[in-house]
């Protein structure tokens, strides 16, 4: 007689724990919407500046291929040229363009833009910030933000130097 009182309680403590577990596990669920929600609302405008250094050289090459930041970080970025020979002839700058710029086309513009020292006018509004041309010994810091994630390509605009002075600044 006493097994058969215990399987309907055992059965109903099966129905209980079950249904406690699901309430619990709907819970979480909502808990990691709610999570996943603020990640995405993040302001990074409060996290500290993201600080680099990068070198270009006479060797016609940056020390860096790419850099991380996340998106709304304010970025600093100083170039250093550690070459010695003359600015005419290898000079350096560091320019950050936004997606989908060709950089051929890009580099084609830059050749002609000598008197704004390779940074040219006809793709002011695919230029996110730029240093000076630098000659040797010369550094100079640019600060910006990048408000969308992505790939952002940087390249060095003195002449011929687009297809070996570049890399990729990855916006999270
Ligand atoms: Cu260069």
């Amino acid at each position: 007689m006493k097994k058969l009182f215990l399987a309907p309680a055992a059965a109903a403590v099966l129905f209980l724990a079950s249904c406690g577990g699901s309430t619990e596990n709907a819970t979480e669920s909502t808990d990691t919407t709610a999570a996943a929600t603020t990640e995405v609302t993040t302001d990074n405008s409060n996290l500290a500046p993201a600080v680099f250094e990068i070198e270009s050289s006479d060797q016609m090459k940056f020390n860096q291929s790419s850099f991380t930041v996340k998106a709304g970080q304010e970025v600093q970025i100083t170039l250093h040229n550690v070459g010695t020979l003359p600015k005419e002839a290898m000079g350096h700058n560091f320019v950050v363009l936004a997606p989908g710029t060709d950089l051929a086309a890009f580099g084609g513009e830059a050749f002609k833009a000598k008197d704004n020292d390779y940074i040219p006018a006809t793709y002011s509004s695919s230029i996110i910030a730029h240093t000076k041309l630098l000659g040797p010994g010369e550094s100079d810091t640019i600060t910006f933000t990048i408000p969308e994630a992505g790939e952002y390509e940087f390249v060095c605009s003195f002449p011929g130097h687009w297809g070996t002075m570049n890399g990729k600044i990855i916006v999270e």
